[in-house]
């Protein structure tokens, strides 16, 4: 499963953060490194399709996909030469596959830490940056020398990728926001590094802040340029709120102005930096969204929901949710001609509906 790391300097609200995401209950604390363990979670993506084709089929069931969440220690200043969590918060950051930076904007002298955004953001694009520098350096020269006695072209394209970051990285540019080509990020896999993976930023704001939350965002997404998205959340409102039952916090939100809130979007935009896709299954039993990754075809989808159901995969009835809720049912579908059959090289879409066909 693809992870999401919860990262930023210490007291920005990540554990919050966390909490509202996956309703969970992670000590929150106005102290740094009150985060010791890392804790993971799931947060349920948001689908307002899954709730039509449940009330289409009158599923008893809804089961929504989810995206996997990491609280990683915080981050001090320093990092990269092992202040702090030093390593180990390095080593935490490693492991997941895109990271949602968490950058405070409230003010409140009873906590301590920076509240200026774009001042946490380059803080900490900086000890990823210096840790990255760290460890490709000498890279270059020994896979040179490497591409020489095995007389392997891709190892000297690979020091090529790695000479090109290290231009980048040295004049403090993280690579989610470089001008490093597709190529270069591809040969740079084997590196691990973690400036490469792909940013959300969440700029937490305070409750007195809600005004001017798009003054505050604006400074982050512009650093970020093109290449990342920034959401203004107030995260302790909506731990808070994660905690309530359903109605109590619609009332809440829709009182604040926020709609639903806004967590569910930023698990819904986390989703999708992942480059993960769902594709959906309705029926009396249960409506049920899964995850599959972008560019995925049939038989592997299918495989998402069983095993046996991909090795004996012989086609899929497909039909994109919009048109089945329009057509009133997979009967109705069927007897309008409108279920299209596909075979094993039929890349599933975003929002399909699927029934497999299969051999046991
Ligand atoms: N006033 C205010 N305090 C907040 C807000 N978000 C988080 N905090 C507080 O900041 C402290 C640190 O939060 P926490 O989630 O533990 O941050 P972490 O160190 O990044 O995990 C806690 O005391 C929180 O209650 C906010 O929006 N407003
Ligand atoms: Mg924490």
């Amino acid at each position: 499963m693809q992870r999401l790391g919860l990262v930023g300097l210490a007291n920005a609200g990540k554990s919050s953060l966390f909490n509202a995401l996956t309703g969970a209950h992670v000590p929150v604390a106005a102290h740094p490194f009150s985060t010791v363990e890392t804790a993971v979670g799931v947060a349920p993506l948001p689908d307002q399709r899954l709730d039509a084709l449940a009330e289409l089929s009158h599923s008893v069931k809804v089961v929504r996909a989810g995206v996997e969440c990491v609280d990683i220690a915080g981050l001090v200043a320093g990092a990269s030469t092992g202040e702090g969590m030093g390593n180990r918060f390095l080593a935490g950051i490693r492991e997941v596959d895109a990271l949602v930076v968490v950058v405070r904007a409230f003010h409140d002298d009873s906590v301590s830490g920076p509240d200026d955004p774009l001042d946490s953001l380059e803080t900490l694009e900086l000890e990823l940056v210096l840790a990255d520098v760290a460890s490709l350096e000498n890279q270059s020269e020994k896979r040179r020398k490497q591409s020489r006695i095995k007389r392997d072209p891709n190892l000297a394209a690979e020091a090529d990728a790695i000479d090109a970051a290290m231009v980048e990285l040295q004049a403090g540019v993280p690579l989610f926001r470089s001008k490093l080509g597709q190529e270069a990020r591809d040969r740079l896999h084997n590196s691990f590094l973690l400036t490469d993976k792909p940013v959300l930023a969440v700029v937490n704001i305070g409750e007195d802040q809600l005004e001017e939350v798009d003054d505050l965002v604006r400074p982050v997404a512009e650093h970020l340029g093109g290449t990342g998205e920034a959401i203004g959340v107030c995260v302790q409102l909506e731990a808070e709120a994660a905690q309530l039952d359903a109605g109590e916090r619609a009332e809440l939100m829709e009182g604040l102005g926020l709609g639903q809130g806004v967590v569910p979007r930023v698990a819904r935009a986390a989703f999708d930096l992942l480059g993960l896709r769902t594709f959906l299954t309705t029926g009396d039993k249960e409506s049920r969204a899964w995850i599959f990754r972008s560019g995925a075809l049939a038989p592997e989808c299918a495989g998402v929901i069983h095993s046996d159901l991909q090795r004996g995969f012989i086609r899929a009835e497909v039909i994109h949710w919009d048109e089945l809720i329009e057509l009133g049912g997979w009967n109705e579908a069927k007897s309008a001609g409108r279920l299209r059959v596909e075979g094993k090289d039929y890349p599933v879409k975003d929002g399909d509906v699927l029934e497999i066909r299969f051999n046991v």
